[in-house]
């Protein structure tokens, strides 16, 4: 990778093959301390332009030649070059995001690989709907589908699991046979810019995989959906953000598939096991210092066990060993940014004027080093807000957590349920009865019972309301990134 000034590393975009500068740069900043550790290369509208032209070319050359098990074959490379730079993508997703070694050394690289590996053994083994057709008048034929690439998709994807969230999407795609652009957050560019490399050394034809780095508004992202000659856009990232993406493609109609926000409920039962509840839920509510599409930001904790249960989750909050995201006993890293934390003890001021209590937590941690100059906060419980307070209604996407008690599971579905969003939940009880029948209730892209983010990627993944448009994972996926030609033959 190019490099610019001695002291930081320099991450370009990456057109038809080539790791591209653009006009103007803005810094990568290390949220752990507030540190530069790159210059990111900007592109301008012409840069985006030049990446879609080098996409839809690719699409008509050599790419477009390769057939299901080359592309298989291909995606398996990546996976395995993933892996094989393993280290090298664990200190770039680090440096970026803040988050713990421990974690992304299990969480986000395995993943990205695991993508890669899924996608290429779906393909080799999709098969579509074939019909005898017989009509009321005696005419025969046979019905079938074929699968055709979208063409150019334009990917754009968040900073809270960089390279997970954007393999995801760049696997399936590619699986599919289209040819990508991607815009990773301008908060955490890195890793997007290794995948080139990465899809260098696999044979990756250019122009298959291209990168422009930037922002949305004015800026790379939504150069990138205005633009005419994308076919499809797929997202993930705040619910806001993808609204005026909608927008931006209404008039030429295009194909979308978006993933945003969520205001998680879990319910726990008296009859959970509580050890095993306490440890999912603090996962749950903390991990990824709460920046999870998925974490539960509202607990329902039936009566009986309320008491018990907040002060056990208290317990195991002030327990959690801030520090920096190098050290391998870190377990919760700062957020990933000075605005993003301004939001986060916002919503934390907010909830004590609504009336909260608070816990555990509500502030700033001191570590009397560097670290007071990244972007910490404190791991946060808060009790005795109504369900109609902000902080228990809209998305604060930090280690926090409102925990109420509910009496009926009547009353438990209904809280969980009054929400805009509709992304995931959890379900905690020993009676798997009942948790299959609360689980059935919610309105909920996914809900886990007895456990929480534990993922089978054939699975449909998505959310309703306000948390997205679509399903990806699996089928869903190869059937987003395609075209279903079906063919009726006249027999
Ligand atoms: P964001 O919406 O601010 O940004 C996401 C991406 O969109 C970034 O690359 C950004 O540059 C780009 N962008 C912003 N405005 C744009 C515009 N007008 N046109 C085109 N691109 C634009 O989200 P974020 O702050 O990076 O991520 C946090 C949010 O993402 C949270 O709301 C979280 O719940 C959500 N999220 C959802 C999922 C999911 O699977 N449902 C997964 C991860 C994160
Ligand atoms: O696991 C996944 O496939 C996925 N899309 C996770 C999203 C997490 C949100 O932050």
């Amino acid at each position: 990778m190019p490099r610019g000034s001695s002291h930081v590393k320099f991450i370009p975009n990456y057109i038809g093959g080539e790791f591209t500068k653009g006009s103007r740069e803005f810094p990568d900043v290390n949220p752990a301390d507030g540190s530069v550790i790159a210059q990111i290369s900007e592109a301008d509208a012409d840069l985006v332009d030049r990446a879609v032209q080098c996409a839809r070319k690719a699409l008509i050359g050599e790419w477009g030649r390769v057939g299901v098990r080359a592309r298989a074959a291909m995606l398996r490379k990546v996976g395995e070059a993933i892996e094989s730079r393993f280290d090298c993508f664990l200190a770039a997703e680090v440096a970026d995001t803040g988050k713990p070694v421990s974690l992304a050394a299990k969480l986000d690289v395995p993943r990205a690989a695991a993508n890669f590996r899924a996608f290429a053994d779906l393909i080799s083994t999709a098969g579509l709907e074939s019909f005898q057709t017989e009509t009321p008048d005696g005419k025969r034929a046979l019905n079938y589908a074929i699968r055709k690439p979208l063409g150019v998709v334009g990917i754009i994807t968040p900073w809270n699991l960089p390279l997970l969230l954007l393999t995801w999407k760049v696997a399936p795609a590619l699986a599919c046979g289209n040819a990508v652009v991607v815009k990773p957050s301008e908060e955490t560019p890195a890793t997007a810019t290794l995948l080139a490399e990465v899809m260098q050394e696999s044979g990756v034809p250019d122009g298959v995989y291209n990168v422009v780095h930037g922002f949305g508004p004015g800026s790379a992202g939504e150069f990138l959906t205005q633009h005419p000659d994308i076919n499809a856009v797929t997202f993930t990232g705040e619910s806001q953000t993808g609204a005026a993406i909608l927008k931006t493609v209404a008039d030429s109609v295009k194909p979308v598939s978006f993933e945003l926000g969520g205001k998680n409920a879990a319910i726990v039962f008296a009859d959970c096991d509580f050890e095993d509840t306490i440890a999912g839920i603090s996962d749950a509510v903390f991990l990824n210092t709460g920046q999870v599409c998925l974490c539960a930001e509202r607990v329902y904790v039936e009566r009986p066990s309320f008491d018990r249960f907040v002060d056990s989750l208290k317990r195991k909050a002030e327990s959690l060993r801030l520090g920096s995201p190098q050290d391998p006993v870190t377990e919760i890293g700062p957020l990933i940014s000075k605005t993003h934390r301004e939001k986060v003890l916002s919503y934390y001021r907010v909830a004590r004027d609504e009336g909260a209590t608070v816990v555990a937590g509500g502030g700033i941690p001191g570590f009397g080093n560097s670290l007071d100059k990244g972007y910490y906060v404190e791991p946060t419980i808060f009790t005795g807000l109504a369900e109609s307070a902000r902080c228990v209604k809209e998305e604060i996407f930090g280690p926090v957590c409102h925990i109420a008690p509910f009496d009926t599971e009547d009353e438990a579905v209904q809280m969980a349920n009054d929400t805009k969003y509709g992304l995931a939940a959890s379900v905690w009880t020993s009676n798997l009865k009942r948790g299959h029948r609360v689980a059935e209730q919610m309105n909920a892209g996914i809900t886990w019972v007895n456990c929480w983010f534990l993922r089978d990627l054939r699975t449909p993944f998505g959310g309703m309301g306000l948390s997205g448009i679509g399903r990806e994972g699996g089928m869903h996926s190869l059937n987003f990134y395609s075209e279903l030609n079906n063919i009726c033959i006249r027999l």
